[in-house]
């Protein structure tokens, strides 16, 4: 598994001349309060770095944390969790929704390796706008895992129910939700395996470089 080696607030950004230099995204995204900022935490086991209340509405800007790490193989690895603004939350008049979406649209436009993980609290019904946001990025053609969030909250009995509902409502076998507590743990090790998976996946610049180049230096069948 990823060993994680260090972990920083790269930038506070709301557009893209602000991002910092790009490197490959893990972004969060999911109602207000449903997790993400915790998420963050627990997987690169900081307390506190990505800024957690239990007051809605606490992340209002694009949050890049650069996060150095190693794979299994050694491969030494560096990318970003974005912690989104989340949506959903009651007290926002409509020009804050519409600069809510604008932030999101201006990132997803911007081209980059980009995992897109979203949260919810598998006590709830998925709500209209958690199925719109997970369909905003299925057809923008990311990577999309879903994640049932606050297991401790619930007994396995009742987290098999919730997540029957939750699978039903968006439209996810049940197989590929990831239960996951920033209390208890559980499910700390399957994300950072599919960050790995994901990471590891995307070839060195230079090795795709190379590679383009011997293919048009191969001779035309
Ligand atoms: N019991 C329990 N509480 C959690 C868990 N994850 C987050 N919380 C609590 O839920 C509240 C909201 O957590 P945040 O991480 O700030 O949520 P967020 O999604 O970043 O919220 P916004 O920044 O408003 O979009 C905080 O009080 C957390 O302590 C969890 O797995 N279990
Ligand atoms: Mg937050």
């Amino acid at each position: 598994m990823i060993k994680i080696r260090n972990s920083r607030l790269a930038a506070s950004a709301v557009r893209p001349n602000q991002y910092p230099e790009p490197l490959p995204q893990i972004a969060l995204f999911g109602r207000s309060n449903a997790g993400k900022s915790s998420l963050i935490n627990t997987l690169i086991n900081r307390k506190n770095l990505a800024r957690t209340s239990s007051a809605p509405g606490k992340t209002r800007l694009l949050n890049f944390y650069q996060v150095d790490g190693l794979a299994e193989s050694g491969e030494a690895l560096s990318w970003y969790f974005v912690d989104l603004p989340g949506y959903g939350y009651a007290k926002v008049s409509k020009s804050e929704r519409d600069q809510w979406l604008r932030i999101i649209e201006q990132l997803l436009a911007t081209e980059s390796p980009r995992l897109c993980w979203q949260l919810v609290d598998i006590r709830h019904e998925p709500s209209a706008q958690d199925v719109a946001m997970y369909q905003i990025l299925v057809d923008a053609g990311f990577p999309v895992t879903l994640i049932a969030n606050k297991a401790d909250k619930l007994s396995n009995n009742q987290k098999a129910q919730s997540l029957r509902q939750i699978s039903a409502a968006m439209g996810v076998p049940r197989q590929e939700i990831v239960v996951f507590s920033a209390v208890s743990r559980e499910g700390r090790e399957a994300l950072l395996q599919r960050a790995e998976d994901f990471l590891c996946s995307l070839a060195p610049a230079e090795e795709a470089e190379a590679a383009v180049e011997s293919a048009a230096e191969a001779p035309l069948e």
